[in-house]
């Protein structure tokens, strides 16, 4: 892959998340999560595909693991779904918790690293018909969800991640309507936005207290942090006013709206003004900030693509993005709807996404530079989707999604060697699987599955993948590796 040398102890992985893989939808006390329910609008996902079965990894954990250790990979990202562990959100359901005891024991037996992430999209509807995320009590029923969990495997799981990709559970649920609970309300998706921050901060102080107070010698021996999916706006036209607003725009409601008030304890102001209408102050009481910017111990990032950005009307004959369905949405962007996202022409993945590496390692050194409270970053999820062949003779000769992964791999190294604290790389994702609104149509495993047989083969980019982890640990310097974080 490349000669340059890894930092010693630097972590591989691949990710997956519970509504995503698990399958048994209705089994062992589960109840139905938004996208369950979401599952059954008319319309809302491509080929009126469900989360019912996916791929039925809660029957087949064991192979899956095993397949894990097979490829080499060094720790494991999975989330646990709470309507399976706190049913309702009513009393902890023993046999959803112990799914997961067996899954960490499984993990660690392979001596594959466990990375825990507690919401990963699938809140459970009955909290939905409280109010879901526009509800502020739902944070606290967060906490309390989040200490079940680490009641039960706590004594055995180090990493935890609060929330995967807040931006896309609050304002692409709530205000763009394209992702459970398909809600259609900017100042739905703003509340959201703040109640999952808050929700972060708390179960961090919870986890904290729990397992013994501050990260010390004789402190909690956990590490806590959150997983944002950050995504650079390129002005389409630099030289241009109205374009490089339309960036400052998007880059306060993809990436700083979360950053700052993590890192900063404060929500950026221009944002704050972009949104003015929508009163989103009302949401914030006194003591919030503190809550949510207590110091965390890695911040993961999830990054597929960077975007160019806009202020001005696409032209009439530019092409039609991608959409999973023809469900009528609306924008995802409170006070900036008109801002527009024109190609650049470059190659794209099935989602339609443009593939530039390049932006990998400029967000990671931007990271870097911009904020200096920054803690050690994980890269949690980087992928690509592509129409896979089955070759006659079983193989899947996925050249593409090994380009793109070589190049990521690539662009995180010549980051790290401009500054970036970069600790670790997880792949998304370790199977095929349910892609939210896009059902089983977009296929981003490294290992396929063929959804009759639930049959697993390794394509030709996780066998790549394998031996990268494999050569990469042997570059990696002679200094004695430090554990993780
Ligand atoms: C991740 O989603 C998820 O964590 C994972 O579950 C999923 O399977 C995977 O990626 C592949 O999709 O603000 O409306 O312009 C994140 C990918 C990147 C999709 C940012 C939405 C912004 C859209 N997201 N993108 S918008």
């Amino acid at each position: 892959m490349t000669n340059d040398r890894w930092p010693a102890g630097f972590l591989w992985g691949s990710a997956t998340a519970a509504a995503q893989i698990e399958g048994a939808a209705h089994e062992d006390g589960k109840e139905d999560s938004i996208w369950d329910a979401f599952a059954r609008v008319p319309n809302a996902i491509a080929g009126g595909d469900t989360p019912e079965t996916a791929v039925d990894h809660y029957h087949r954990m064991p192979q899956d693991v095993a397949l894990m250790r097979d490829l080499g990979l060094q720790s494991y990202r999975f989330s646990t779904s709470w309507a399976r562990v706190k049913p309702g959100d009513r009393a902890v359901n023993r046999a959803g918790l112990d799914f997961y005891s067996r899954l960490v024991d499984e993990l660690l037996g392979a001596g594959i690293l466990p990375w825990l992430t507690l919401y990963h999209w699938d809140l459970p509807q009955a909290l939905e018909e409280r109010g879901g995320w526009t509800n502020r009590d739902t944070a606290y029923r967060f906490r309390d969800y989040a200490l079940a969990v680490h009641d039960a495997l706590g004594d055995r799981v180090t990493h935890w991640t609060t929330f995967n990709e807040p931006l896309c559970s609050s304002l692409i649920g709530y205000a763009g309507g394209e992702h459970a609970p398909g809600r259609t309300e900017a100042r739905a998706g703003l509340a959201a936005l703040h109640h999952q921050h808050l929700a972060h901060g708390l179960a961090v102080r919870a986890l904290r207290e729990a397992s013994g107070g501050a990260r010390g010698p004789a402190g909690s021996p956990l590490r806590l942090g959150i997983t944002l999916n950050l995504t650079t706006a390129v002005p389409n036209d630099p030289a241009d006013p109205v374009d490089l607003d339309a960036a400052r725009r998007i880059d306060g409601l993809w990436n700083r709206m979360f950053l700052e008030p993590l890192l900063l304890g404060a929500y950026p102001d221009d944002v704050l003004e972009d949104v003015r209408e929508h009163r989103f102050e009302e949401f914030v009481h006194d003591g919030d900030l503190e809550v949510i910017a207590q110091p965390i111990d890695f911040l993961g990032v999830n990054h597929y693509h960077d975007d160019n950005v806009s202020g001005h009307p696409l032209p009439a004959d530019a092409p039609a993005g991608l959409q999973p369905t023809d469900r009528p949405k609306a924008s995802p962007f409170p006070g900036s709807e008109f801002v527009t996202f024109p190609s650049r022409g470059r190659p794209t993945t099935a989602m339609g996404w443009e593939v530039n590496p390049d932006g990998l390692r400029d967000l990671l050194v931007r990271l870097s530079r911009e904020y200096p409270s920054l803690p050690p970053l994980y890269i949690t999820e980087n992928g690509s989707a592509y129409d896979d062949v089955v070759d006659d003779d079983g193989r899947i000769r996925d050249i593409e999604r090994e380009a793109y992964l070589r190049e990521h791999v690539a662009a995180v190294q010549e980051a790290i060697s401009q500054g970036a604290d970069v600790r670790g790389y997880f792949v998304w994702s370790l199977l095929d699987n349910f892609e939210w609104a896009w059902g089983y149509a977009k296929r981003f495993g490294i290992v396929h599955v063929d959804y009759e047989s639930q049959r697993r083969t390794v394509k030709d980019s996780g066998a790549a993948y394998a031996r990268l982890i494999a050569a990469a640990r042997t570059t990696e310097s002679d200094r004695s590796a430090p554990a993780p974080v």
